[in-house]
């Protein structure tokens, strides 16, 4: 995925977390769906079918994977807000942590006028029917949500294997009556209005059956809302109106039951030991009391641990709102120096177009310049060849009056021989030598301009040559012109998505508060509101009080 989408995902991500938390005022048809289920039961799956987005790219770029994600879609004509929760019971993340991140949210969302109108709770049919995790999930949302909530609660059982590969559907079926009669499962739920559906009972993955099943069982819920208008949440009513601390709530009761047990016996064993060291020192039983100190020691000391569990609990939930600020705070880090990386990268692609562009540019020019040379040469060519017409012309002229003039030599010397007269002889003879003069004076004029006639072919010759080979680079020419017109564009759309990167940076720059207020804001200003600060900032202290 590249940097825009990513940031435009996080832009709309921040978005739907601001409505959902009431930072943004939803619109009155919205609906608010909790989705829950033990780890791997199929919660992001189903949201992605339901939405036909791609949850898990999304996930966690807010706060850390484990928090909770809100994603949209719109069924008959209603915008429906599905949010994804982390499970309890895992084993990377305390009950007690899972439990904060809910209330927080919730909390929140709450104090700012947002009501969840229905719980989507998730059962891996396959799984171990009798497992801790999926009991524990169960009982976290019995207590969570009231049993007045019940009838806005839809139970879906997935992880349907392909019925056409699998026919031992028997088993599952027996495995799902067990799970809907038994009251620690499904049992008290349906008996108070919990309605139960096999999603994707085909198992067909990524089946048009398997979004219809999701979005079926929505639509149940978004209807149910109409005949029973949901309560809120026990939790919400807990920590808001009721202002218990975390570990007061139902809720929290259930997570810190352990830790109850634990210090109620330790405080037990404590005021034993008190006691009995007190009768064994009246006694003076030192032996007996000195062995009594030794243990009254060592429950202090698992008491004291308690008392830094207590501390550490103070601590995770404080924690646990700068750990989401921090991952917030680095998501955004790292998806800024991304865009930087981008530009730089697209700068330097451009750079390269540009010198590339100029090159061919230059190579252009001279090829122009040689196009000029070549109408000159042209020009000669031509000048040459009209000379060369001319001196041929001149040159055939001259050689028919040669032949005259030799004509007339021969008919001069046939004319003395017929007269014989010694005079007439000598007069003839000099007449004759005189032409017999002309004539080579017009046989070495004839020869120089043969010679000029030569010279002046073979120049037409070489520029003939010239004139070729500068047509050749003509052609070269037309292939550049058309390769500087691709070139051109491509440096323009270059610039354009240089241009497009910076803008699309100075955005996401210009939106970093209102991106952080989408993730965080929402908390911020339902916990500032006063309502839930007290519950919270106390929070998990008094769980084990
Ligand atoms: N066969 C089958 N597999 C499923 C179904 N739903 C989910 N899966 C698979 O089960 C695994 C866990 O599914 P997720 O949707 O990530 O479960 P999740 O509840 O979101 O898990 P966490 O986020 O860890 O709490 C994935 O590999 C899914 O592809 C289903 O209906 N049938
Ligand atoms: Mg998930």
């Amino acid at each position: 995925m590249d940097i825009k989408s990513a940031a435009e995902q996080l832009a709309d991500q921040a978005r739907r977390f601001s409505v959902f938390t009431g930072l943004t005022k939803p619109n009155p048809y919205d609906r608010f769906i909790l989705v829950m289920g033990m780890t791997g039961s199929g919660k992001s799956t189903f949201i992605s079918r339901c939405t036909g987005k791609d949850v898990l790219v999304g996930h966690g770029l807010y706060s850390c994977t484990d928090s909770i994600d809100v994603f949209d879609f719109n069924l008959n004509g209603r915008r429906i807000y599905l949010i994804d929760t982390p499970g309890f019971n895992d084993t990377d993340r305390s009950d007690i942590d899972t439990l904060s991140i809910l209330a927080s949210y919730l909390g929140a969302s709450y104090a700012n006028g947002v009501r969840i109108h229905g719980i989507i709770m998730l059962h891996p049919i396959t799984g171990n029917r009798m497992s801790g995790s999926s009991l524990r999930n169960i009982e976290m949302m019995k207590a969570m949500c009231g049993f007045e909530f019940y009838n806005n609660v839809a139970i879906a059982t997935t992880m349907w294997p392909d019925t056409t590969l699998y026919e031992d559907t028997g088993t599952l079926e027996n495995r799902e009556a067990e799970l809907v009669s038994d009251q620690r499962y499904f049992g008290a739920l349906i008996s108070r209005g919990a309605t139960v559906f096999r999603h994707n009972e085909k198992g067909i993955k990524n089946s048009t059956e398997e979004i219809d099943s999701g979005r079926n069982i929505v639509s149940h819920l978004i209807q149910q809302c109409e005949k029973h208008v949901p309560e809120v949440l026990q939790l919400q009513r807990e920590i808001t109106e009721q202002r218990k601390t975390l570990g007061e709530t139902g809720a929290g009761i259930a997570v810190a039951r352990d830790i109850h047990r634990a210090k109620r016996e330790h405080e037990e064993e404590l005021r034993r030991i008190e006691a009995d060291m007190k009768r064994e020192l009246a006694k003076t039983n030192s032996a007996y009391a000195a062995n009594l100190q030794e243990l009254k020691q060592d429950i202090e000391k698992q008491l004291r641990k308690s008392d830094r569990e207590k501390q550490a609990l103070r601590n995770s939930m404080q924690d646990l709102h700068h750990r989401e600020e921090k991952i917030w705070e680095q998501r955004i880090e790292q998806m800024d120096k991304q865009f930087r990386e981008q530009i730089a990268i697209k700068q330097e692609e451009l750079r390269d177009m540009e010198s590339s562009l100029d090159e061919v540019r230059r190579d252009m020019a001279q090829q122009t310049q040689d196009l000029q040379v070549k109408k000159l040469v042209a020009a000669e060519a031509r000048n040459y060849e009209r000379k060369i017409a001319e001196t041929r012309k001149k040159l055939a002229a001259r050689e028919k009056e040669l032949r005259n003039k030799e004509e007339q030599v021969k008919q001069a010397r046939r004319d003395a021989a017929r007269r014989q007269s010694l005079h007439e002889k000598e007069r003839v003879s000099s007449e004759d030598m005189q032409r017999e003069i002309i004539v080579q004076e017009i046989r070495h004029e004839l020869a120089a301009k043969e010679k000029k006639l030569l010279d002046m072919e073979q120049s037409l010759e070489k520029v003939r040559r010239d004139m070729a080979r500068r047509s050749k680079h003509s052609h070269r020419k037309a292939r550049t012109a058309n390769d500087i017109e691709k070139r051109e564009s491509n440096v323009k759309n270059a610039r354009k998505e240089v241009e497009q990167a910076q803008d699309a940076h100075k955005k996401f720059s210009g939106r970093k508060a209102e991106l952080y207020n989408g993730a965080l804001g929402g908390v911020a200003s339902g916990v500032a509101s006063g309502v839930v600060a007290g519950a919270l900032a106390a929070g998990l202290v008094c769980t084990v009080m």
